[in-house]
């Protein structure tokens, strides 16, 4: 018989301890271990401490500007609990809406506010998110060289590493240099000078080394492995559908970034010719950036990231909205994204239903030793662990060893001058 004696009713506080949890610092740190890094850090009360990265590449200023001028005082004393009524009211209150820097500066806090909750909670932040929804988040390396034999090369290597995913990107005979191509093969870094170096482009040349380049691969590597490659905005429609058609036989992952993607309709041409899956998304800072692509089923993948997309709150939003329409993530993971990043997206990606694929490249020992962490890459997956919150730290005394250091993207221009998409 069930006890019904009030003694045995258990008794629920009025106000659980720490339901709210008062922000009391907000602080904006920068460091190049190698490459420029933009943290927020925001602490509460208690002393519980949340990081954001705010990393904008090449732009990294404007976010330490819009978050120290326009962000941070709204900060103290507030909530940190109230995540997405922080994000309305950094959002909505702004009045101007979106763009990279604003997007950013709120994915920042985002990221921090989670990572408090999920650290007063006790919980690493995916259990917060609904709980894994998978054994672990894969994730595809990147292949290059400045030869079609070369990368095929690299991609071994990969394969070998335990990948089940690698992206291939090939130097372009007759073009001196292109994007994907680099000197350091493990840590790619495209912001490579104080100003920016300047490389060639000719889509014809391009066009015929791809299919080259997937025939190579899939005579080395078989059919088991996923192959993807990255356009990086550098056709026309008609050129994608075209690319993508003659790429149909290796079957590829994904094609990314393909177009430019301002004009979303444009992807009404390619998806006429090409059943080749499209990857788009890396550089979008909202929902809106993507509502034609996902309502049309114009892409597959989805490459919005949680630092340029408004953080969790936000890049959750755009993955309920592709989940209607079958398609899936496959959310940017460069260099560039800190290891606050690399977190976030690997506990929002072990929760979502409709998860596709995370990019994934390394990081230095530098840029690691500033940024602990208790992620860590087994068989082809990255595994958040169970340490409360995002798991990841901040060395600031390292930190501060590594002042800032200007650094921009490339930019690119065909063969006769004329200024063109990186
Ligand atoms: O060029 O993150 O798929 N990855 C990419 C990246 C981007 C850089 C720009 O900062 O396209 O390498
Ligand atoms: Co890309």
């Amino acid at each position: 018989m069930i006890d019904r004696s009030p003694a045995a009713i258990p008794q629920i506080p009025s106000r659980p301890a720490r339901a709210t949890a008062t922000i009391t610092d907000a602080r904006v740190i920068v460091t190049c271990p190698g490459r420029n890094f933009v943290t927020l850090k925001i602490t509460t009360a208690d002393g519980t401490c949340g990081l954001g990265d705010a990393t904008l590449n090449g732009r990294e200023m404007a976010v330490v500007a819009y978050l120290e001028a326009h962000i941070l005082p709204l900060l103290i004393g507030r909530d940190a609990h109230r995540i997405e009524d922080m994000w309305q009211f950094l959002y909505r209150g702004a009045y101007w809406r979106g763009g990279p820097v604003g997007m950013t500066a709120i994915a920042a806090v985002d990221v921090a506010l989670w990572d408090i909750k999920a650290k007063i909670a006790g919980l690493p932040l995916y259990q917060l998110l609904g709980g894994a929804c998978r054994d672990g988040v894969t994730v595809y390396g990147h292949a290059n060289g400045s030869t079609i034999e070369e990368t095929v090369a690299e991609a071994l290597r990969y394969r070998d590493l335990g990948y089940r995913a690698i992206r291939l990107q090939s130097g372009v005979p007759g073009l001196k240099s292109t994007y994907g191509v680099s000197r350091d093969k493990m840590f790619y870094e495209p912001a490579d000078a104080d100003l920016p170096t300047e490389n060639v482009w000719s889509t014809e040349r391009y066009m015929t080394t791809v299919p080259a380049l997937f025939d190579a691969a899939r005579e080395a590597l078989g059919r088991d492995i996923h192959l993807l490659h990255d356009v990086h905005h550098r056709l026309t429609p008609i050129e994608a559908g075209r690319l993508g058609k003659d790429l149909e036989p290796y079957r590829p992952f994904w094609l990314e970034d393909a177009v430019p993607a301002e004009n979303q309709a444009a992807f009404r041409t390619i998806r006429q010719h090409t059943t080749t899956p499209l990857a788009v998304g890396e550089i979008f800072s909202s929902i809106w950036d993507c509502k034609t692509l996902i309502e049309e089923g114009l892409i597959d993948f989805v490459r919005a990231t949680v630092v340029h997309a408004g953080g969790i709150t936000h890049l959750r939003r755009i993955a309920s909205l592709a989940d209607l329409h079958h398609v899936r993530t496959g959310c940017h993971g460069a260099t560039d994204l800190s290891p606050v990043t690399m977190a976030a997206a690997l506990h929002f990606g072990m929760s979502i239903p409709n998860f596709g694929l995370q990019e994934y490249m390394r990081h230095t020992p530098e840029t690691d030793a500033v940024f602990p962490h208790d992620y860590a890459f087994r068989d082809g997956m990255l595994h958040p662990g169970d340490a409360p919150g995002l798991g990841v730290d901040l060395d600031e005394t390292l930190a501060a060893t590594h002042p800032y250091s200007r650094a921009y993207l490339p930019v690119n221009r065909l063969e006769d001058g004329t200024l063109f998409n990186w």
